[in-house]
């Protein structure tokens, strides 16, 4: 296995859309450039980078993974991410580590969500970035419209560098606008193709693509500017060299045409790469010492090592598998290195590089080269790698905090012990999900970016370390308050044997507005309760309204005011205000039309405009409001707001009537109140529950 320095690596994360093609594509560069002697298809689930079984089973990418290829005496390390909005860090954390990315556009759609989503976070990192626009073959596919969202949406800077040669299905090929050369493809799928002059009808498009690329890569560079007034053109040197500048700069974004299905546009892709995406020398990497200062480090292969650990799979069989990118020096197989992290001695065995599952033993990974080592005892995600002398460490990539928890329980009850370590494994691999103990009800907590995250982080519990759970759908935190004002009377007295016990409030009860939580009036003149049981009224309210009226949820959105009162000169204490404050609530809520309240979301839809209709008439299903409709190129964004708890299960009614290509956004925005059929569904389950509780609990 060769050794490859960082001259000549390329370092790039696929990035884009779900369905866009990312997996497809990577399949398709594996086999043009002969890494692999299959053209494995995500249909067929054969390809390099979805190996895991529950990715074949929904063919869809779930994690990042790691593969490469070689090109022109280049090694061109491809990290392919999930596209689906749930899975989202794997894509940020590929492109931290990456020195550039390639954002798949589906020609069909344009720019989506998560088009835009990768694009801002490229952009705050200052990553170059080469749009492949892909699925050229399909049906309504265009280079046209799918320009125009690009520009109004991610950057007017994005400039082809092709053009396709025909379209939809007879789709052949590209022209390179630099070289002028047109590259048509054998039908069929083999990559097959040959080179010849533009055709006759596309030569007046070509021109002017190419003199608006030329202006626009002079305008870059001033040098090249004054160079273009002088000439009204640059050389094809000059027009190479600085669209490989403006694109390292980000000034630029090229943009390459392909169908990776039908393996077309593949070898000028790999080109393009080579030709104006920057090696690992042209990208020093950020660490931070000791004392917070700023380091940059360049790819150097003398330089004491320094590796960034960027992503951790947990196997229950080979154990650990860390992949890291080296970012200065050299990693050696069978060496001793510090987690600078941790502060802990690391001993290497093996290191290797990945072709998705496969691993190759080599002896050493170069600065600038992505690798991955197995077994390590302590060293996980966001860790640094190196030299114990050298005090820097990496930034670490945050991971987004979970939205939604599940409660899980096992299938068989000795599983217990097993859940807890098998999914502090999966934690490891994936820092975006939490388990946890519920506090309260004592239940198993896993929590995550959405429905389907849960779900496949139970796929793997199951498939993996053969545990099997069930997930119980998740808690609404339904809220409970009142729309009337009352007063109510509370009186706690006692007497038995020696102290007896006295406590006596008299309450006013008003609704306030929504989020204004609870607010606690001490409104006693003359003493009618002594000042240092007023505390134990409010005490016993809080207690009360934090189990609620109706069916158990905490109560919000009232002021309570406590005016009068008796007490005992003996019998009076702090436990029979807190009695008294408690009934008085109780007494009050009788009459104070008490209510539940429920979690809206603001929920933003993105789909082809095809699917605007249905997916509209399904949100007006769920309770939802419609506050909006906008298109941008072929898509549609639909606003609404909707009870959180019809949003449960959209996740998968999304995928199912989109095929995928539907994607949405979810954020808590008030609270409304249930309407009153619903409420007393909600009531006579939390009755049932309680029940359940109880004889559980004898
Ligand atoms: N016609 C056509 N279909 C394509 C092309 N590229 C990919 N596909 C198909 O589109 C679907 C999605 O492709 P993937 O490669 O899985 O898409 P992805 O971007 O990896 O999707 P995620 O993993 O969910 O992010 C698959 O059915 C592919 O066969 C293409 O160029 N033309
Ligand atoms: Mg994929």
């Amino acid at each position: 296995m060769k050794v490859y320095d960082a001259a000549s690596i390329r370092n790039v994360a696929l990035v884009g859309h779900s369905a866009s093609g990312k997996t497809q594509l990577t399949s398709a560069i594996l086999s043009v450039a002969g890494a692999v002697n299959r053209f494995g298809t995500v249909d067929e689930g054969t390809t390099v980078t979805d190996f895991d079984e529950e990715e074949i089973a929904r063919k869809h990418t779930l994690s990042a993974s790691l593969a490469y290829a070689e090109w022109n005496r280049q090694k061109i390390n491809l990290i392919d991410t999930p596209g689906m909005g749930n899975f989202y860090s794997d894509a940020r954390v590929a492109l931290q580590v990456a020195d550039a990315a390639l954002v798949v556009v589906d020609a069909v759609a344009g720019v989506m969500v998560q088009t835009e989503k990768v694009w801002e976070a490229a952009a705050s990192l200052g990553l170059p970035r080469m749009i492949v626009l892909n699925r050229l073959d399909r049906d309504r596919a265009s280079l046209e419209r799918s320009l125009q969202t690009l520009r109004d949406v991610c950057s007017r800077a994005v400039m082809p560098i092709q053009l396709p040669i025909g379209e939809e299905k007879g789709f052949t090929g590209v022209v390179d606008l630099i070289t002028k050369k047109a590259f048509t493809f054998s039908a069929g799928g083999g990559g097959a193709f040959t080179e010849s002059a533009v055709p006759e009808a596309m030569t007046a498009a070509v021109d002017a693509a190419r003199d608006a690329l030329i202006e626009m890569v002079a305008e870059a560079d001033e040098k090249l500017m004054e160079k273009f007034f002088e000439a009204g053109t640059l050389t094809d040197d000059e027009l190479v060299g600085g669209l490989r500048a403006a694109t390292a700069a980000g000034t630029l974004f090229p943009l390459v045409c392909t169908s990776a299905l039908s393996n077309i546009g593949i070898p000028q892709l790999l080109d393009a790469i080579v030709a104006y995406l920057p090696s690992p020398l042209e990208r020093p990497y950020t660490g931070v010492s000791k004392d917070g200062r700023r380091v940059q480090r360049t790819a150097d292969e003398k330089a004491p090592v320094e590796a960034f650990i960027w992503k951790t799979i947990a196997d229950p069989f080979a154990g650990r598998i860390t992949m890291f990118r080296v970012v200065s020096g050299t990693l050696k197989a069978d060496s001793t290195v510090h987690n600078k992290t941790r502060d802990t001695a690391e001993r290497l065995g093996h290191v290797t590089l990945l072709q998705g599952k496969t691993q190759t033993n080599v002896p050493e990974v170069k600065a600038g080269d992505l690798g991955a080592v197995a077994k390590l005892k302590d060293t996980l995600t966001n860790d640094t790698l190196g030299d114990r002398a050298d005090d820097l460490t990496f930034p670490a990539v945050s991971f987004p905090e979970p939205v939604l928890a599940y409660a899980i329980e096992p299938k068989s009850r000795g599983d217990e012990d097993k859940i807890s370590t098998s999914m502090h494994r999966l934690e490891e691999e994936d820092p975006s999900i939490r388990y946890s103990r519920d506090p309260q009800t004592k239940e198993l907590l896993l929590s995550g970016q959405g429905q389907l995250h849960i779900e496949v982080t139970v796929a793997k519990l199951k498939r993996r370390f053969g545990v099997d759970v069930n997930l119980k759908p998740p808690r609404i935190p339904y809220r409970e308050t009142i729309k009337a004002s009352t007063e109510a009377h509370g009186r706690h007295k006692k007497q038995t044997g020696g102290h007896g016990q006295f406590g006596d409030c008299k309450i006013r009860v008003e609704p306030l507005q929504r989020g204004a939580d609870f607010e606690f009036v001490d409104d006693i003149f003359g003493g009618a309760i002594p000042r240092q049981f007023v505390p134990a009224v409010e005490k016993g309210i809080q207690d009360a309204r934090s189990r609620g009226c109706l069916a158990g949820y905490p109560m919000v959105d009232f002021r309570v005011t406590v005016y009068d009162g008796s007490y005992h000169d003996v019998d009076s204490n702090e436990l029979s205000f807190k009695l008294a404050g408690s009934l008085a609530f109780k007494d009050a809520m009788t009459r104070a039309r008490p209510t539940i309240l429920e979690p809206i979301m603001t929920v933003e839809v993105y789909a082809p405009s095809d699917f605007a209709g249905d997916l509209m008439g399904d949100l007006n299903g769920r309770r939802g409001r419609i506050a909006g409709m906008d298109t941008r190129g072929s898509t549609t964004v639909i606003k609404a707001q909707v009870p959180m708890a019809e949003m449960l299960t959209y996740e998968q009614h999304l995928t199912s009537a989109t095929g995928g290509r539907g994607s949405y956004h979810m954020e808590y925005s008030h609270y409304d109140e249930v309407p009153a059929q619903l409420q007393s569904k909600i009531i006579a389950s939390a009755k049932a529950e309680r029940a359940g509780v109880e004889v559980e609990e004898v």
